[in-house]
């Protein structure tokens, strides 16, 4: 049984309160979200809107003016406080993957994250910030003392999302970090990842072979799951399907991912619908092969932005 259910009136009280707190008329509203859990939900005077789940500071949603939603977001998605949500942007820290002994794609995507300021921009932006910390849990996995916030910023025709690490231990520590982005598509078969040519990835499906991108547009034919380190910092999700380009710019996050599932997998997952493979496509941004070291007092700071073209 979830606390939400057990405390429904704990928990509509502790909506009241972020809203009290955070709440923007017309910009920013908590709501209580999918499975009880809480969220904020942005929305820019030109009718796009996004929507934030305090649990892992998880986008679930992106949509531009007119209502249309740019991120997919599984129909079988847990929404528990111990399962991360299947779709929109989980937050991939301290780990990426299973590239070490934590818990896959780390502890940031299934923590409570707490929310530290909301904004109405002079420009019309909206912008929350989240963030969290160490806690027992958090230490018993990996020993080291941090915050890691999450800026997100709405404006017409973007959505801009910044992490900042930062070191508040006396020892020092790596990271990987990575914003796991979920693309809604049309049709996955209609769609081209643009820009990675000439970039030397990883291809976790052939024992990490490390190939040169050759191709102008990546298409999708089969399960793909290929690590891009050093990659360009703009690219683009092309969907024939739609008509629709999205613009990704990233800054100091060198790393790209791109993955589907395809078939086989997507049977696999739980939380994701067999045919779902055909409606999505993740391409991440992040600190991946590149991992930052931060001594005690230092920062972290990257950034991606998606603009709708
Ligand atoms: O980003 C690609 C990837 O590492 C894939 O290998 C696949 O596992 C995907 O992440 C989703 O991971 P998740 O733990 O969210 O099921």
């Amino acid at each position: 049984m979830r606390l939400f259910t057990l405390f429904p009136q704990r928990f509509h009280t502790m909506i009241d309160t972020l809203n009290n707190q955070f709440g923007i008329p017309n910009a920013v509203t908590i709501a209580e979200g999918n499975g009880g859990l809480p969220k904020a939900v942005l929305t820019h005077s030109s009718g796009s809107s996004c929507e934030v789940y305090l649990h892992g500071a998880h986008i679930t949603s992106w949509k531009n003016a007119t209502g249309d939603e740019l991120f997919f977001l599984s129909r079988e998605s847990w929404w528990q406080s111990d399962k991360p949500i299947r779709g929109g942007i989980p937050v991939v820290f301290p780990q990426f993957g299973g590239r070490g002994p934590l818990p896959q794609h780390g502890f940031a995507r299934t923590s409570e994250w707490e929310l530290v300021c909301s904004g109405l921009l002079d420009n019309g932006i909206v912008n929350i910030d989240l963030q969290m910390r160490e806690s027992a849990e958090t230490l018993a996995l990996w020993p080291h003392r941090f915050t890691l916030g999450l800026r997100v910023l709405l404006d017409e025709n973007a959505l801009t999302v910044g992490a900042r690490v930062t070191n508040t231990g006396e020892q020092p520590f790596d990271f990987m970090m990575a914003l796991h982005t979920y693309f809604r598509v049309a049709d996955i078969t209609k769609t081209a990842v643009v820009g990675l040519q000439g970039t030397t990835y990883v291809d976790t499906l052939q024992e990490n072979a490390r190939i040169v991108e050759s191709r102008p547009e990546i298409r999708f034919a089969a399960e793909t799951d290929s690590v891009y380190p050093n990659a360009p910092d703009s690219l683009r999700v092309a969907e024939e399907g739609n008509g629709r380009t999205i613009g990704i710019s990233k800054t100091d996050m060198p790393d790209v991912v791109v993955w589907n599932p395809w078939i086989a997998k997507s049977q696999r997952m739980p939380d994701f619908g067999d045919d779902e493979y055909v409606h999505m496509v993740c391409v991440e941004t992040g600190v991946i092969e590149t991992k930052p070291v931060l001594l005690p007092g230092e920062k972290w700071e990257g950034e991606t932005t998606f603009r709708i073209e």
